[in-house]
This record gives C-alpha cells, sequence and structure tokens, in this order.
C-alpha cells in the first residue's frame, strides 16, 4: 500500500539527472539524440546542462554554462505514447514555441516525481 507518503510540501526548486532528446524544434521535427542531463525546475523554467551528473559541479564548477532552456508557460506534459519511444517511463513536454521533448528516466518513482513536478509548475505559471 502506498501510505508513506513524504512530499507535504512541494520546493520550488527540482533537480536531477534525467534522460532527454528534443523530437521537434520550432515545429520541425529534428533526429532523436538521447543524452543524460543535469535537469533543473526552477519556477517557470526547466534547464538542462549536457552531461552533467552532480550538482556541485554544475553550479559552482567550471562547466556551468546552461546547455538548453525550456520556457514552460503555456506548455504541456503528458506520457509518451509507444510510438514517441521505445523507452519505459517517458514524458512529452510541449511548449507554446512549438518545441517538443522526451524526458525519460529508469526509475518509476523519479519520473512520475517529474510528472508532477513539471504538471504543477505549468499550472502555477500558466498565466504569467
Ligand atoms: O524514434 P526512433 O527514430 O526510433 O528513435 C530511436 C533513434 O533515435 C535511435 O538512434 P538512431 O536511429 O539515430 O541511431 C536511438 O538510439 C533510439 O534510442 C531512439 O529510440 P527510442 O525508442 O529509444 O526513443
Amino acid at each position: 500500500a502506498d501510505t508513506a507518503s513524504t512530499g507535504d510540501m512541494e520546493p520550488s526548486e527540482k533537480c536531477g539527472v534525467l534522460n532527454v532528446t528534443k523530437i521537434t524544434e520550432n515545429g520541425k521535427k529534428v533526429r532523436k539524440n538521447w543524452m543524460s542531463s543535469w535537469t533543473v525546475l526552477q519556477g517557470s523554467t526547466l534547464l538542462f546542462a549536457k552531461g552533467q551528473t552532480s550538482s556541485s559541479s554544475w553550479f559552482g564548477g567550471n562547466q556551468s554554462k546552461p546547455e538548453f532552456t525550456v520556457d514552460l508557460r503555456g506548455g504541456s506534459v503528458e506520457w509518451a505514447s509507444k510510438e514517441k519511444s521505445s523507452k519505459k517511463h517517458v514524458i512529452e513536454l510541449k511548449t507554446r514555441q512549438g518545441t517538443e521533448l522526451l524526458i525519460q528516466s529508469e526509475i518509476d518513482s523519479i519520473i512520475t516525481d517529474w510528472y508532477k513536478a513539471l504538471t504543477e509548475a505549468i499550472n502555477t505559471h500558466a498565466w504569467e
């Protein structure tokens, strides 16, 4: 039974390592390129830093340049269909600007938490 819920307060910032690929950019299909990325959700901004796997190096270190930033306002998230990826636990994120990303983790609980956090961020910042 799922009784031991820990998250009573949702933090405004969330970070962790996820697998990510763009599939569409400005409305045009692009070739998949899955990569492991240090991922930060801060307010309505989702930020990916390619190849970063530790928070300490990302914030303080030499390769601190964000690789890619997504504006979540007006975007949407849903679980990706099997046609979008053969991988398990894949989120499809669409932005208002016409960029589509797939976000994945092998770990069920991690991707479920991200799904909740992204949905919440989109809902919270929808009308800004
Ligand atoms: O949707 P696709 O084209 O089947 O995606 C797969 C390919 O991008 C593949 O790379 P290349 O065909 O460019 O070598 C990737 O290695 C796969 O991971 C992609 O599919 P999944 O189902 O893993 O998202």
